[in-house]
Parts: C-alpha cells; sequence; structure tokens
C-alpha cells in the first residue's frame, strides 16, 4: 500500500507544528506537506529539529491560493488537517477583516479543492480544527457540549463559527468526509508569546509588568498541547464524517491564578501585576464537556495542569533564544500598541 499523505496546514504555528512532529512520530510511513504561508505567527525555527526528515516537506503558502491548493491535492493527498488561522483574539478586534479571509475563505478553498479531488473517497477525511470560542461565553457554571448553540462574540470566533458551518455544510450537501474538533485553551513549548501563559512568562522574566485585563477573574479551560494533538490524531482515523468533537482539560482556572503561580514558580514579586483596561466583548468562562471524546474513544489527557505548566515555565526559560527568534520587529510594533495607555 502507497504512503498516505497528509496535508497539514498552519504547521509552523503553536499546535501545527505540536501535530506534524507527533505524526512524523507515530505514522512514520506518512509523507507530510506542512503548508504554512508564515505570517508572524508561524516560524521555522520551531521545526528545525525535524526539517531534514525525509517523510516531511514545507511548502510556504496560504491556503486561499487556489491554484496552489489545486496542484497539491492533484498530487494525491489522504488526509488534510487544517490548523491555519489567524488565531489571536485581539488582534480580531483591532484587524479583523483578515480573520473573515484566512478564516473563512481560505478554509472554504480547502473544502473546495477536497469536493473536487475526493468525489467519492471512503478513507479520504478533511479535519477542521476550531476552538471552544465558537459557542460563546458562559455563566458560573455548566460546560460546552457538542450540542451548545453557536455564539461566538469576537470576529475571532465568529469566523472560526463561520468555518465550522462551512465544514457542517460541504458534509450534508456534498457528502464530503470532514471532521471538527473544539478545543480548549492550549499551552505548551513553542506558544507565540502574545498569548496569555508565553506573555507573562516573558515579562516576569524581563522584570517588566503584567498585564491583567479587567479583574482577572476570567476563567479559561487549559489543555497541554500535546494532550490536544493527540486527540486530533484519535479524531482523524477513528472519528465518524460529519461528527464534531469537543476536546478540553477539566482545568478551569482564573486568569489571575495562572498569573501568579507564573510568578511564584520564576520568584518574581506581585508587584509586577498591572490591572489593565477589558478586552471589548471578554468571553467571561469558557469550559469543555468533552465526554464524548472519553465516552466513544477513552481518550483522556495525560499531563495534569500543574505538571504541564510547571514544564513549560520551565521550557520558556531555557528556550530565550526561540522567544527572540519570533519576536519581530513588527510583534513590538504590536506589543506597543496593544499595552500602550492600558
Ligand atoms: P498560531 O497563530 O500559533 O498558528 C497559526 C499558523 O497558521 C501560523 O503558522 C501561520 O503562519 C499560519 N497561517 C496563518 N494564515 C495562513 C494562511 N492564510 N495560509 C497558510 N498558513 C497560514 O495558532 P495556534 O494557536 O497554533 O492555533 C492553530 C489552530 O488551532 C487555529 O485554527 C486555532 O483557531 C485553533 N485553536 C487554537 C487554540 C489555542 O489555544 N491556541 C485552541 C483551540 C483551537
Ligand atoms: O495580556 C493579556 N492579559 C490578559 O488578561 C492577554 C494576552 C490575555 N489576557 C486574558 C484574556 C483571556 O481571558 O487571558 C485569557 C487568555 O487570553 P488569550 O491567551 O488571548 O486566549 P483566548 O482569548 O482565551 O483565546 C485562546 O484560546 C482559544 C486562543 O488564542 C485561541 O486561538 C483559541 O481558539
Amino acid at each position: 500500500m502507497p504512503a498516505k499523505k497528509i496535508l497539514i496546514t498552519g504547521g509552523a504555528g503553536f499546535i501545527g507544528s505540536c501535530f506534524v512532529r507527533q505524526t512524523l512520530t507515530k505514522h512514520p510511513d506518512y509523507q507530510v506537506i506542512n503548508l504554512d504561508a508564515l505570517t508572524y505567527a508561524g516560524n521555522l525555527e520551531t521545526l528545525r529539529d525535524i526539517e531534514n526528515n525525509p517523510s516531511y516537506r514545507f511548502i510556504k503558502g496560504d491556503i486561499g491560493d487556489k491554484d496552489l491548493v489545486d496542484k497539491l491535492f492533484a498530487g494525491g493527498l489522504d488526509y488534510v488537517v487544517n490548523f491555519a488561522a489567524e488565531s489571536h483574539v485581539d488582534r480580531s478586534i483591532s484587524g479583523p477583516e483578515i480573520f473573515t479571509r484566512t478564516n473563512i475563505l481560505g478554509a472554504q478553498n480547502l473544502l473546495e479543492a477536497a469536493r473536487k479531488y475526493w468525489p467519492r473517497s471512503q478513507t479520504a477525511r478533511y479535519l477542521q480544527v476550531s476552538t471552544d470560542e465558537v459557542y460563546g461565553s458562559l455563566g458560573p457554571s455548566g460546560c460546552f457540549t457538542e450540542e451548545t448553540p453557536l455564539q461566538p462574540n469576537s470576529p475571532y470566533s465568529a469566523s472560526k463559527a463561520g468555518a465550522d458551518l462551512l465544514t457542517r455544510a460541504y458534509f450534508h450537501t456534498f457528502g464530503l468526509p470532514v471532521l471538527t474538533t473544539r478545543c480548549s485553551n492550549n499551552y505548551g513549548p513553542y506558544q507565540f508569546p502574545e498569548k496569555l501563559i508565553p506573555l507573562m512568562i516573558n515579562n516576569a522574566l524581563a522584570v517588566q509588568e503584567l498585564p491583567v485585563y479587567g479583574d482577572g477573574r476570567n476563567i479559561r479551560d487549559w489543555l497541554h498541547v500535546s494532550d490536544h494533538c493527540g486527540a486530533l490524531d484519535i479524531v482523524l482515523h477513528q472519528g465518524a464524517p460529519g461528527e464534531t468533537y469537543n476536546i478540553g482539560g477539566h482545568n478551569e482556572k482564573e486568569n489571575i491564578y495562572i498569573v501568579r503561580l507564573i510568578l511564584s514558580e520564576l520568584k518574581k514579586s506581585e508587584t509586577l501585576i498591572k490591572y489593565v483596561k477589558d478586552r471589548p466583548g471578554h468571553d467571561r468562562r469558557y469550559a469543555i464537556d468533552s465526554g464524548k471524546m472519553e465516552k466513544v474513544f477513552g481518550w483522556k489527557p495525560r499531563y495534569t495542569f500543574e505538571q504541564g505548566i510547571r514544564e513549560t515555565i520551565q521550557w520558556y526559560v531555557s528556550n530565550q533564544d526561540w522567544v527572540n527568534s519570533v519576536k519581530s520587529g513588527d510583534y513590538l510594533k504590536y506589543y506597543k500598541k496593544q499595552y500602550a495607555g492600558r
């Protein structure tokens, strides 16, 4: 049997790079193609360790590029896992348009090519990597299930919800073998330092203010990136076409708890905490019910939050070269604009 070919989009980003690495290890017979536009969030430094693997090929390009995507499908693909996206909520507030272009139109371009090249395939799979944010915000109790109505509140989550709905429509209308996953907040190595955990670690290391939005009591449900990727591998190979699967860690934490934990691990003073103006439309609480993943596949995360967060903090301490290499001039400009006068 010829080796399976998998197209991983956004594989130079935080979660995609973890999935590329895991796929090369778990399925050494697969040919892995990583299609990534290398936006500010994509960095080939993240993939140095596997760049010479003969089963791996990197292609710089946009998921919205029709000719390029067509060519990749024409070369034969068994699986597509779509991570490529604009992923930062704050950026979607200051500049929403690119979120619609990449997250909705880009995803549709992949779906269209899949429709053309996989007309009656029983074995091909398109996996749309989505987020719990499409469900909106929770009150103090309850969890998002796969049946929770979509009520996205930011341009980012609205664009992810748009892609989810298109993915669903391509299954119902065209019979395309699609899968959708919705995961909670990820943490771990190689996360771009604009996101809460790496931003706070790096500011603490640099003895700079830690900007906490609002009252710091918003809740996120944290999952280690390698547990997310393990779950994605299961869904890709065993999931039923047309189905959606929630993935989460049962680790609901207030932001301020995480900020304090980071300061304490790094032995820095809590006087570095600065409460700043809240994010507009800031979702109060996310919590994922991943009972379906547990029941259908027996999936469970391997990391406890306590172990994962300590390892992650240590990873950033030991990998400041990586942090400095991804903080380009553009990021420094973004940081200044995002936090100045807040
Ligand atoms: P990221 O921002 O770290 O990486 C995104 C990658 O996509 C980058 O490498 C970037 O260069 C690439 N990209 C952007 N636009 C592209 C385009 N037009 N064509 C090709 N490549 C493009 O994001 P992440 O945190 O790794 O998230 C990956 C996916 O997982 C996203 O779809 C996101 O919505 C979803 N997700 C993220 C989280 C989280 O906590 N980070 C949780 C649930 C779901
Ligand atoms: O400087 C900050 N201060 C702060 O208090 C930043 C960057 C964030 N926060 C708060 C906002 C959120 O309540 O921390 C929480 C986490 O913020 P982000 O790291 O920006 O993540 P979030 O908005 O929860 O979205 C993330 O999880 C779901 C990812 O960025 C998305 O891609 C994913 O879909």
